[in-house]
């Protein structure tokens, strides 16, 4: 394609000419024809229309130049015929795309089943623990968290249960390692309650205080049906001036109705915790049965759920010491404490804790 010289003209008669420009575009066809991929595209453009040493450019200065004045008018006519055709060539050979064999190396099989993005939902534990937190925020309480590893002080120590005191047994706890040699209330250990957040937000905050803290905690057990080492608790704080036990009971009563139907009735017991005097184990009537007696409340009509009392003197004295408003003689408080697992267990008639953490889609995917 490079080495052909256009030959000088001897003769500007019409017949010459119309041979002259047919050889030229016969030229011009054949080498469009064998065009393979946009570089010799490229290439046959600056052969043919390159302004300095293209074919037509040298068609130009070689005849139209040596023409005699009478044959110039056909001449040009003919030029930009052959032009015009050279230009046609040129935009069919670029517009055909890639080659067959470049498309077949990239084609792609559209008749394969695409790859499916599950839509994503919140977990059973999130979504009951935000509907436990939504029923106290809208009551006014406002939403804490805090570190899940503790030190010995705020787990256990301000709570009331001082060191080597049997109450701690209750909890038992995964301690962090290597920590002999701090002072026992500077060591660390995987918080067994959500309560030292309620602590915290004492110390930094002077009454009233009405808070709730959704989170996660850690107790050393055995995991069976019913427990594991790591659950899930929404624990609440009240404190202010005269708040008395008709405060909790109307409280907890409202909540365990917007949370299980308004038909379900409560009681509460005698208990003991350390941080609250007095304290209560709080039943709600059985949501299965409605009250009348079945498997799940072992035909008592009645299901244990969560713990409560008035906060002990003693959780204030310490809190006392950084906000002095928590003098126990000025103000009173009571405090709760649920698990989540257990809750969204009785909501969704779940029968093993360990399903909850296990991943199994077929089960998480019922949620969705
Ligand atoms: C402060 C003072 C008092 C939080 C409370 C309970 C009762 C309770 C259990 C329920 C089931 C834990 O998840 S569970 O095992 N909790 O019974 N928790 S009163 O009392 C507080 C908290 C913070 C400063």
């Amino acid at each position: 394609m490079m080495n052909d010289e256009i030959p000088n003209l001897d003769s500007f008669d019409e017949a010459s000419l119309d041979a002259a420009f047919a050889a030229l575009e016969a030229q011009a066809r054949a080498a469009a024809a064998a065009l393979d991929g946009e570089a010799a595209v490229e290439a046959f453009r600056l052969h043919w229309l390159g302004r300095k040493q293209g074919r037509l450019n040298e068609v130009s200065s070689r005849w139209l130049k040596s023409a005699p004045a009478e044959a110039k008018k056909l001449l040009g006519m003919r030029f930009n015929a052959l032009k015009a055709a050279v230009e046609g060539l040129l935009e069919a050979a670029a517009g055909s795309g890639p080659s067959d064999a470049a498309l077949a190396a990239e084609a792609i099989d559209i008749t394969l089943p695409g790859t499916q993005r599950l839509t994503g939902a919140e977990h059973p534990i999130t979504r009951t623990m935000n509907e436990i937190v939504s029923v106290f925020a809208a009551l006014g309480y406002s939403v804490g968290v805090g570190p899940e590893v503790e030190t010995d002080f705020y787990n256990f120590e301000c709570m009331n249960f001082p060191p080597g005191h049997p109450a701690r047994d209750t909890q038992d706890t995964l301690v962090v390692a290597n920590q002999e040699r701090r002072p026992q209330r500077d060591r660390l250990l995987l918080r067994t309650h959500t309560s030292p957040v309620q602590m915290r937000t004492m110390e930094s905050h002077p009454p009233p205080v009405r808070i709730v803290i959704p989170g996660k905690v850690h107790r050393n057990e055995a995991d069976d049906a019913t427990h594991s080492s790591m659950f899930h608790q929404v624990e609440g704080l009240c404190v202010d001036t005269n708040i008395t036990f008709s405060d909790l009971k109307g409280t907890l009563d409202h909540a365990m109705k917007a949370l299980f139907g308004s038909s379900v009735k409560t009681r509460f017991f005698p208990s003991f915790f350390p941080f609250t005097e007095p304290s209560a184990d709080v039943q709600i009537s059985c949501i299965f049965c409605g009250g009348k007696g079945c498997r799940k409340c072992k035909n008592s009509g009645w299901i244990e759920l969560l713990g409560c009392g008035m906060v002990d003197p003693a959780v204030f004295a310490f809190a006392a010491e950084k906000q002095s408003g928590y003098d126990p003689k000025k103000i009173s408080g009571f405090a709760f404490g649920m698990g989540v697992e257990r809750i969204a267990m009785m909501k969704y008639g779940v029968g093993d804790i360990g399903q909850f953490f296990g991943g199994d889609m077929r089960f998480l995917s019922q949620f969705a």
